[in-house]
């Protein structure tokens, strides 16, 4: 693997004729708006691009995508993954036919575990589209409305509506290059899409869940289990899930928070969130996962007992290096 920089990364891109871009299992705002962002780019200069996942992308993230698609095929010169840090992340349908296969990756993850011949990563980067706006000012490219839309869609995802600490001065720079640009993309209604509004039926949920928080660490660790037979009960698809990694944190006290998701084949799917001090990054890496230093996750099998006291032993083991 060779690191490579913003302006190395823009080079690669405008060499190539044609291109894959991969993006993760259970894509999310910003690997969405980067992997499109990236195909309106390359369209743009006459090449081919086609963006792929192995799930659906869920129906809230279609204003990113192209009106009219045209599924033409053909054999790309580059394949480049964005906003995935393990290659196990593309899940099982992109894995059987692109595993090793990644020319170029990038990335904003600092767990990013070098699968791909080329690595362009900023680990200080909010979003892997802060980091794909970076090389396009090294491309000429114009950035279009509908590249901002899917810029201002990823970076306001990663960072909890601007929230986080990953929302640094050129963040938000950006952010106001696009709206400079673009007055009249609707922002307002972007945020209240991706952060207010869920179904009844995940609304009815987060009740139960609440009704469900274990407290354990004398508070400093807040946990729920969302298992399979409640997302049937409410009728929950995986996408319906989103966000809820944050929802223990919001517990007074918490400084990790667990939410553990039971997945079909009984194993749990752990996304872990820090309030302040501790790094779930490297608590997840522990169990063979990773992430960033506030939000992280991993995989987890056995029976929900035995996944929760292998988590709390974890996060014991996490919090004393704190
Ligand atoms: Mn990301």
């Amino acid at each position: 693997m060779k690191e490579r920089t913003v302006k190395e990364t823009a080079q690669r891109l405008l060499q190539c004729e044609s291109a894959y871009i991969l993006i993760h299992r259970s894509p999310d705002g910003d690997c969405i708006g980067s992997g499109y962002t990236l195909l309106y780019a390359l369209r743009s200069l006459g090449k081919k691009a086609r963006v792929l996942c192995s799930d659906a992308i869920p129906e809230r993230y279609h204003f990113m995508l192209p009106e009219a698609e045209t599924l033409e095929m053909f054999y790309p010169d580059l394949i480049v993954s964005v906003d995935v840090a393990d290659e196990k992340l593309l899940g099982d349908s992109l894995l059987e036919e692109y595993e090793g296969r990644t020319d170029l990756c990038i990335d904003h993850h600092i767990s990013n575990t070098g699968y791909a011949k080329e690595l362009c990563l900023d680990g200080k980067a909010a979003a892997a589209c802060q980091v794909v706006y970076e090389i396009l000012r090294e491309m000429p490219v114009t950035i279009t409305k509908e590249i901002a839309a899917c810029l201002y869609t990823g970076m306001a995802t990663d960072t909890g509506c601007f929230m986080y600490d990953n929302v640094g001065p050129r963040t938000l720079h950006i952010i106001a290059e696009l709206m400079e640009a673009h007055p009249d993309i609707p922002y307002a209604s972007i945020n209240r899409q991706m952060f207010v509004v869920k179904s009844m039926g995940r609304m009815k949920l987060d009740g139960i869940l609440t009704n469900q928080l274990e407290r354990y660490l004398d508070g400093a660790c807040t946990l729920v289990c969302v298992t399979q037979k409640l997302m049937q009960e409410y009728g929950i698809d995986d996408a319906e899930l989103e966000g809820i990694a944050g929802f223990p944190l919001q517990v007074e006290g918490t400084e990790v928070s667990v939410v553990m998701k039971e997945r079909e084949d009984g194993a749990f799917r752990v996304s872990m969130r820090s309030a302040d001090r501790v790094n779930v990054s490297a608590i997840c890496q522990t169990l063979g996962g990773g992430g960033h230093v506030k939000a992280a996750g991993c995989t987890v099998s056995g029976t929900a007992e035995e996944a929760k006291r292998i988590l709390l032993d974890a996060v014991t083991k996490g919090m004393a290096k704190a």
